[in-house]
């Protein structure tokens, strides 16, 4: 299986509830290795930027006030399969219909507060990647 990075980022949710090395640790335990990580509270402009594909979907305006009502936590993730392996760890966008022990099902409120993202496939991964990390600043094996 192919070597893979993926973004990940802690939501304002879940860096509000003081769970950011709860959450790193069930990456870790997966063998997803953190090779660049930043905190940063996201513009407005930043948040519609990265969530663009949504811009006509109902939910898009709280999606944003949402992604800047505080503090993110954002990484690369590393290792085999690591955008699915991640997406399996996060669990379903609704924490209600979230696979117990995943991480949506454990810390999350809500389909909005739902305490993490994760890219959804390699082209995504590689465009969100770039968007947030310049490639010296990630520090692969
Ligand atoms: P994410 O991009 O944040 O990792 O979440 P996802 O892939 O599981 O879900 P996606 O379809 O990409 O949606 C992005 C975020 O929009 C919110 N959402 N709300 N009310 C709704 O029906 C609805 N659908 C999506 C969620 O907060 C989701 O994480
Ligand atoms: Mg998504």
């Amino acid at each position: 299986m192919a070597v893979e990075r993926t973004l990940s980022i802690i939501k304002p949710d879940a860096v509000a509830k003081n769970v950011i090395g709860q959450i790193y640790a069930r990456f870790e335990a997966a063998g997803l290795k953190i090779v660049a990580a930043r905190m940063t509270h996201l513009s407005r402009l930043e948040a519609e930027n990265f969530y663009a594909v949504h811009r006509q979907r109902p939910f898009f305006n709280d999606l944003v006030e949402f992604m800047i009502s505080g503090p993110v936590m954002i990484q690369v993730l590393e290792g085999e399969n690591a955008i699915a392996k991640n997406r399996e760890l996060m669990g379903a966008t609704d924490p209600q219909k979230a696979d117990k022990g995943t991480i949506r099902a454990d810390f999350a409120e809500s389909i909005d507060a739902n305490a993490v993202h994760g890219s959804d496939a390699p082209e995504t991964a590689a465009v969100e990647i770039a968007c947030f990390f310049p490639s010296l600043n990630i520090y692969s094996r």
